[in-house]
């Protein structure tokens, strides 16, 4: 099944290497921790992903981001995410701006860094849901490139 999901982002990123990003949207897809999603499980994350609020859709990416579900957002778990959407889209629609990235966002770890600067208002390193949404309204790139608006 996770294979499956793969296979569709494959689909949408022929060049890219999509298979670490598929890995974690799976999870988070994957409400019940099953191995499998359901039709209602996927019906629900895509609605959210195309449809949803900017709220509906801010606490998804947390979900997706809080990647040990402990609620709280550490920078290793950020970066794995943020490397994973930069093995997804260096090939294939980035790379026009990705040769322009600025020397502090040009590897996942730095992104992160920037990430972390604007949004860990309490600089304890790690951040609350409430950080995370308020950060993201900020810098919509970090919600944009889970639900695939990134081409656009
Ligand atoms: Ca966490
Ligand atoms: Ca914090």
């Amino acid at each position: 099944m996770k294979e499956e999901f793969q296979g569709i982002y494959k689909q949408f990123f022929p060049n890219g290497d999509p298979s670490k990003f598929a890995s974690f949207v799976f999870n988070v897809f994957d409400d019940n921790h099953d191995g499998h999603i359901s039709f209602s499980e996927f019906i629900a994350a895509l609605s959210i992903t195309s449809r949803g609020t900017l709220d509906e859709k801010l606490d998804w990416a947390f979900s997706l981001y809080d990647v040990d579900k402990d609620g709280f957002i550490r920078k290793d778990e950020m970066a794995d995410i943020v490397d994973a959407i930069y093995r997804l889209v260096k090939v294939e629609h980035m790379i026009g701006n990705m040769l322009e990235l600025p020397k502090d966002e040009d590897t996942p770890q730095k992104r992160v860094e920037k990430i972390f600067t604007n949004m860990d208002k309490n600089l304890d390193g790690q951040l609350t849901r409430d950080e995370f949404k308020e950060g993201s309204k900020a810098d919509p790139w970090i919600v944009q490139a889970l639900t695939m608006d990134i081409s656009s």
